[in-house]
């Protein structure tokens, strides 16, 4: 049985964060770790408070974590404060034997900035445990610090991230016209994968981006390559999406 480690935080309403981890983690048939950074109050609409966890218990949950299990691939979502940021960077920097995802969250849907001012300086260096880095648009540009408007522009912005020494950007939503588009850059070759826009019944208001990066490092965790793991994670995040349609979107 491999083990997957998501290292996040809580969203009590299930719907992102640390709960969904757990739950994609479970559904791909792999073994839940968890570390958690950060405590939200959230309600379905919208985020109303966050709060990081003290650095130390944190960076304590990781070293115990890390001393008895040896996890077969790693996600990092919401990190929360500087100094939370920075425990993970110490405990992990010395290079993962596995691959590590990082979906750098930076502000909610709803529009609550998560991380900012020292925070992001330390998320910019956290870049540099992962293997691969999956940012919306927003925390593509706020990371690169690159105004993306066009293909040139969005491979700037990844070739930015990319030089952090992550080996692998995914870059979601590329396109800002027609239909949503994701990019992968690994710093040699651009693949494309699009997706059919969903008709609002079907749309998560959050968490999306939580369960991609989860799925993503399950597939990682199999060994499957950068490219198949993304493919997989996207039909993944399909089937869920068309799932909750049917439960009546919940
Ligand atoms: O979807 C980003 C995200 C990640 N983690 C937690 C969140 C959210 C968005 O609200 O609450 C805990």
């Amino acid at each position: 049985m491999k083990y997957v480690l998501t290292i996040a935080g809580s969203d009590p309403t299930g719907g992102a964060g640390i709960q969904r981890d757990i739950e994609t983690i479970l559904e791909l048939g792999k073994r839940p770790l968890s570390v958690v950074t950060s405590v939200t109050v959230q309600s379905p609409l919208r985020v109303i408070t966050s709060k990081s966890l003290p650095a130390r218990l944190v960076r304590e949950q990781l070293v115990v974590i890390l001393k008895e299990f040896s996890p077969d691939a790693i996600k990092i979502g919401l990190t929360g404060s500087a100094s939370v940021i920075d425990a993970l960077y110490d405990v992990l920097k010395e290079k993962s034997p596995v691959s590590v995802v990082l979906d750098p969250v930076i502000k909610a849907s709803s529009g609550y900035m998560f991380v900012r001012g020292d925070g992001l300086r330390a998320l910019k260096r956290l870049l540099s445990v992962a293997t691969m880095v999956t940012p919306n648009l927003y925390e593509a540009e706020v990371l690169s610090g690159v105004s993306i408007r066009d293909d040139i522009t969005l491979r700037k912005a990844a070739e930015r991230i990319l030089s952090s020494g992550c080996s692998h950007v995914l870059i979601k939503g590329g396109h800002l016209k027609g239909p949503p588009v994701d990019t992968l850059f690994d710093g040699k070759k651009v693949y494309t994968f699009g997706a059919r826009r969903l008709p609002l019944s079907e749309r998560l208001l959050h968490g999306t981006g939580c369960i991609l990066s989860g799925a993503i490092a399950c597939h990682l965790a199999e060994g499957t390559t950068a490219v198949e793991a993304v493919k997989r994670a996207k039909g993944y995040l399909e089937g869920v999406l068309r799932g909750r349609a049917r439960r009546g979107g919940t």
